[in-house]
């Protein structure tokens, strides 16, 4: 067996990789820095380089703030310093000149930052910083209000052992649009996962949550009807919550099932459905109409307007509504973005009538939602969204369906592997890119993390490192729980597409290694099973680290029916090789005892079910199948025969 493909010496290898990647490619030292690597900053910044010595924290630090610093910017700041040991934090209009720290927060252009970020270029973008930390002083500059605020993100992370790294960073986003569409079927989100998903966008950088959960019926099926005052008063939370991380909550009704496009009281209903959650705050908007008939109208007004129903009388009818709440409503309110759509082909690159009435008459200013060649598509490339872009008349808006575990292949699974597959120079060719998470939010950050890194910096996307960080995120930085959090990555990871070849594999590493088990254990099966035992061992101790170690007790929640049956698995595969010890030594009662303990924990983790209120396909839960359970029938046969033998 290779050590090379051990699931253990993976992590290891991860974990080398992520110490040597945190300083390259995009950090680079300076001749004269000092040595010592940057702490890692994720999503992955466009320039970092050292810009000096560390600064330490002082017990006593001032922050200079003016009246176009970004209240979120600056409470973050103050969390960071403060958390990290600073005990008073002067807050001042003009630096004092003799403070051990000065923290200068606001627009890159304000005069005392833009001298302090002297030779820190100032990135010509939206949501763009600079931030350099040297002598003393630490200057964050933004290019807007969110641009601050990243720069605080990155702050947060540039802090660590008592000190601010000394480092120069220019950045900003490569995409315009990132983050998360609460888009699926199936128990919707509940308000703590939802607020829990804000402070996470904002973390990562994303700007985006878009609200369309399939099963909310106030998006759906009652679009008409206005939100009860309770479900506004939970909305309104969100929008707060929303703002405070610089994440634009962009409402989306769906009225597609029954609207009567060519009824003007039905336009009406829909953008008084809008007002009431602009009058929330919220100011992006969206009109999904994918998974609804365009071979039938709702209304027989429809048929004598827009014709007889198919593709194109369908896009005449849906460009008429759309431009209505464009032209009528995003464009008469003030701060609205533009409109977003879906469109109900989303998923392919066939030109039809429908597409040509969009891309013909569709308001250029309205975003176009697209999910790839595919509901799940196996990969997105430059050219597949060069043809999209031609085909719809503009960039398209990129709904990824990943890790989505709505549909029937998901049943059972979560999807935790790292984002794939997706072509580098992408953000040249998009809006943006969100997306579709499982019905388990904090689950999901493990994927969307990924996601946002690729969103931010998808040239400087490496799938390897962005593991990690994502890995060490939820295990709040603990390398030991993040090698846990990895070992459970690799059992969950496969994503299933709607056909037969997954995009991604199921337990790329245990499979790998079980291949060379089998291998090396028909010529050497003591040599086996020594090589094998420590990779038993840490599965079946995998649930118990991550309970005791990770601190997202939503993450522990959404996945603790998949920990449960990763233990009894666990257990299975080390009474597995205590049978194949036994038959080796041939211990015949050992063998029997081992045979009849393993068959239990495989069948008690087989029929673990998931939870019916928090997962839309039911069924039982999943675990690196089918490597696990072809073990445990191996090593049954293996018994049998010994046994006859005998
Ligand atoms: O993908 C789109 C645009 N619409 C639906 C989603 O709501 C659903 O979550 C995914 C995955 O099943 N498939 C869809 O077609």
């Amino acid at each position: 067996m290779t050590a090379r493909r051990t699931l253990k010496a993976c992590t290891a290898a991860a974990l080398l990789l992520a110490a040597s990647v945190g300083a390259a490619p995009t950090v680079t030292a300076a001749p004269s820095a000092p040595p010592g690597p940057l702490p890692t900053v994720s999503p992955t910044p466009q320039h970092l380089a050292r810009a000096g010595d560390d600064l330490p924290l002082p017990a006593r630090a001032e922050l200079v703030v003016g009246d176009t610093t970004d209240p979120a910017a600056r409470a973050l700041v103050t969390k960071t310093l403060q958390d990290r040991g600073v005990q008073r934090l002067d807050v001042r209009a003009k630096a004092s000149g003799h403070a051990a720290l000065t923290v200068l927060l606001g627009p890159a252009a304000r005069p005392d930052i833009a001298q302090a970020l002297r030779g820190t270029e100032v990135p010509d973008h939206e949501e763009g910083y600079a931030l350099r930390a040297a002598r003393r002083t630490v200057a964050l500059g933004g290019t807007d209000a969110t641009g601050q605020f990243y720069a605080a993100q990155t702050l947060r992370q540039l802090v660590a052992r008592h000190a601010v790294a000394g480092a120069s960073v220019s950045d900003f986003p490569s995409m315009r649009l990132r983050g998360s569409i609460e888009g699926f079927y199936g128990p919707p989100w509940t308000t703590d996962e939802r607020l829990d998903q804000m402070d996470f966008l904002g973390e990562v950088k994303s700007n985006t949550y878009v609200y369309a959960p399939k099963d909310d019926p106030y998006h759906r099926d009652k679009w008409r009807d206005p939100y009860p005052a309770d479900k506004l008063t939970e909305l309104g939370e969100l929008v707060d919550r929303a703002g405070a991380n610089h994440v634009r909550f962009t409402f989306a009704v769906s009225p597609g099932g029954s609207i009567c496009y060519s009824d003007p009281a039905d336009v009406k209903a829909l953008t008084a459905k809008l007002q009431s959650l602009y009058d929330l705050g919220v100011r992006s908007f969206s009109v999904p109409l994918d998974d609804i008939s365009y071979t039938k109208w709702n209304c027989a007004a429809d048929e004598a307007t827009f014709g007889a129903p198919g593709r194109g009388p369908a896009a005449l009818a849906q460009v008429a509504l759309l431009n209505a709440v464009q032209q009528d409503f995003i464009a008469t309110h003030d701060g609205a973005n533009p409109l977003q759509m879906v469109p109900t082909e989303y998923g392919d690159l066939t030109d039809t009538a429908y597409k040509q009435e969009i891309r013909a008459h569709l308001d250029s200013a309205v975003e176009v939602m697209w999910t790839g060649t595919d509901v799940v598509p196996p990969e997105i490339t430059n050219s597949q969204a060069q043809q999209a872009s031609q085909l719809f008349g503009r960039k398209v808006f990129v709904w990824d369906n990943y890790p989505v575990n709505d549909f029937g292949k998901t049943a059972g699974r979560l999807l935790l592997a790292p984002y794939d597959k997706r072509e580098a120079g992408l953000s040249d060719n998009l809006s943006g890119l969100v997306s579709n998470p499982m019905n388990q939010e904090a689950a999901s950050k493990l994927a969307v993390f990924t996601m946002s890194d690729f969103s931010w910096n998808d040239r400087g996307y490496d799938r390897t490192r962005s593991a990690r960080r994502s890995a060490l995120h939820l295990a709040g930085g603990d390398p030991r729980v993040a090698d846990a959090v990895q070992v459970f990555v690799d059992l969950n990871h496969m994503a299933p597409t709607f056909g037969d070849t997954p995009w991604q594999p199921q337990a790329p590493l245990l499979s790998a290694e079980l291949d060379d088990f089998w291998q090396t254990y028909e010529t050497d099966p003591r040599a086996a099973i020594r090589a094998f035992s420590p990779t038993a061992a840490t599965i079946a101790r995998t649930p118990a680290v991550l309970r005791d170690g990770v601190p997202d007790r939503l993450f522990l929640h959404d996945a603790d029916r998949w920990l449960t049956a990763t233990g009894h698995w666990g257990e299975a595969l080390r009474q597995g090789l205590t049978v194949l010890r036994a038959i080796d030594t041939h211990d015949k009662e050992g063998a029997a005892t081992a045979r009849t303990a393993m068959d239990a924990a495989a069948d008690t983790a087989a029929h673990i079910t998931v939870d019916p209120a928090e997962h839309h396909q039911l069924g039982p839960v999943k675990i690196a199948d089918p490597y696990l359970q072809d073990f445990v029938t191996k090593v049954d046969a293996l018994h049998d025969a010994a046994a006859q033998e005998s």
